[in-house]
């Protein structure tokens, strides 16, 4: 008798632990953006031009910052009235508030020249703007800024020795395409089938749903990202930063253990980021940390263009 009562009070036992142990779990995930729920990578491939996407689904998380520093500063130059309304309305990043976002796909590197240069290809042999936006200033070939031989810094003797560049610095194939303005970065996303993604669409992506302030985590740690703006023969280890190797954009994907939990390469530093908002997201190569925070933002008119300044695309899943 005894025997036989013995399992069947170990199953008792065991099955009210197992319930417990699920209660608590239920208890400690069930409360939306702040319980981590495990995040699965998942790569697929864009059927148009066999680029790699990430998979997030349908979920929840808290966007922005709910600590009390303050917000970074706008950027001090002056800007049409528009630009200036949409800043006021975008550019900070407080209070942290929750998010419910639908299932997308989002590009795992930013856009690269050599992907840049086949809808540049396509532009020119047919002349088809029809998926540009409607506000496109008229003439646009969507050529980037840096492709030519233009940079005014280049002829300063002094820049060019502590930061030089030349054709391949902004062009190269595996480097971010940069220079782009926003309604290149929205003819290029409407061409290859997919769209930019939305200010919170990227933060999700960037650090997930655990409030990370980068996308590796919340401790700062040179050599994770293209960031800080170095120069040659500046000796940045006497006041403890590492060179990343990097002055300008880095072939894509040059930071492995920077990687977002949802698995997308970069969105700290390398190339700045144009979303669907005219909002810039993830810092550059020329970012500080703070820059290149997942919650941080600036907003840009839409014309802008600069060589630290690219994108990457989105869509629907
Ligand atoms: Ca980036």
């Amino acid at each position: 008798m005894r025997a036989r009562a013995m399992p069947l009070l170990i199953a008792i036992v065991a099955a009210c632990g197992l319930a417990g142990g699920a209660f608590l779990w239920k208890r400690a995930h069930a409360k939306g953006p702040e319980s981590p729920v495990v995040i699965r990578r998942l790569e697929i491939v864009h059927p148009a031009d066999g680029s790699a996407m990430m998979v997030v689904p349908a979920m929840e998380f808290s966007a922005g910052t709910a600590d009390s520093a303050p917000a970074s500063p706008a950027p001090p130059f002056l800007h049409p009235p528009d630009v200036l309304a949409v800043r006021a309305a975008v550019d900070p990043e407080r209070p942290a508030r929750n998010v419910r976002l639908n299932a997308f796909a989002i590009d795992r590197y930013e856009v690269t020249n050599a992907q840049y240069r086949r809808f540049l290809e396509f532009v020119s042999k047919t002349g088809d703007h029809s998926r540009c936006h409607a506000q496109e200033p008229k003439g646009k070939d969507h050529t980037p800024r840096y492709w030519g031989d233009y940079n005014p810094l280049l002829k300063d003797p002094a820049y060019a020795a502590s930061a030089p560049f030349g054709p391949a610095t902004f062009a190269s194939d595996n480097k971010p395409v940069v220079g782009v303005d926003w309604f290149d970065a929205f003819a290029y996303a409407a061409w290859v089938g997919k769209r930019l993604p939305s200010e919170d669409e990227w933060e999700l992506a960037a650090r997930g749903n655990d409030g990370r302030r980068w996308p590796w985590g919340s401790e700062w740690s040179w050599g994770l990202a293209n960031a800080g703006g170095e120069k040659l023969g500046t000796d940045v280890s006497a006041s403890g930063r590492e060179k990343d190797g990097y002055i300008y954009p880095a072939p894509v994907g040059s930071f492995p253990g920077g990687r977002s939990p949802f698995g997308c390469d970069d969105m700290a530093g390398n190339a700045a980021e144009w979303c669907a908002e005219r909002v810039v997201r993830g810092g550059s190569s020329r970012s500080s940390p703070s820059s290149i925070r997942c919650a941080a933002r600036e907003a840009r008119e839409p014309e802008f263009r600069t060589f630290t300044l690219g994108f990457r695309c989105a869509k629907d899943n």
